[in-house]
């Protein structure tokens, strides 16, 4: 698990947050060494502590120093490239607020029904959280719908960028959750433009290993 070349290394689980990372990468066409680990890392990768004690993906490691946060991740991939929103331009402080926003309020509820529909065992499982946190995300979710609610075609900045990715993300893995009708009509179309991507359709492609 050490690092052996100069290539920024990503480790990565398929489809878990670091796809928001994966997919960036393929977008902005950057040279990394991917790492497949087996989720969760904790159970399955114990070699990996040495790499990221958090045992959480992705973990990120670029001239040795270990980046753990998707988002943060997300916007070293995308500085440099017309997926960064420059300090410059008018949707700089709304594409931060993405950025957060992307994990901390809207992955957030959705990890509630991965860990208690998936990962616990089955004697764990908590139906009764996994719907109140499908409403929890729905009423957050909430958010995007309204920013795309005036027809426009991305969330920021009148193109493409990181804060689609990341938000897109969430979106996403909603779908895979059964949650995709908290979802509203434009957001949909949205997630469907998002996903419709060469760079999303060759980051899942690749995870495949
Ligand atoms: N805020 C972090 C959260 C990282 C995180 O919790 N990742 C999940 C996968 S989606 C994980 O590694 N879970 C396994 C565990 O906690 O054992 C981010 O945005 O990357």
């Amino acid at each position: 698990m050490t690092q052996e070349n100069s290539r920024p290394i990503l480790y990565h689980c398929p489809d878990a947050r670091s796809l928001r990372c994966l997919w960036a990468v393929e977008e902005a066409g950057i040279d990394i060494d991917l790492r497949l680990l087996k989720f969760p890392p904790r159970a399955f990768e114990p070699d990996y502590r040495a790499v990221n004690p958090l045992m959480t993906i992705p973990g990120w490691v670029e001239d040795g120093r270990l980046m753990t946060e998707s988002a943060a991740i997300c916007e070293r991939i995308a500085e440099g490239t017309p997926l960064e929103v420059r300090r410059d331009e008018g949707d700089y402080w709304a594409s931060r607020n993405w950025l957060h926003r992307s994990d901390a309020t809207l992955t957030f509820p959705l990890a509630i029904m991965i860990r208690y529909t998936r990962v616990e065992v089955p004697e764990r499982r908590l139906a009764q959280a996994v719907e109140d946190y499908r409403a929890f995300f729905g009423g957050r979710a909430k958010s995007i719908e309204a920013a795309l609610a005036d027809g426009r075609e991305w969330l920021v900045a009148g193109r493409f960028t990181i804060a689609d990715i990341t938000i897109a993300y969430a979106a996403f893995l909603a779908t895979t959750l059964g949650a995709d009708d908290m979802l509203g009509d434009a957001t949909k179309d949205w997630l469907a433009r998002c996903m419709d991507r060469e760079g999303f359709k060759r980051a899942r492609e690749r995870q495949k290993g």
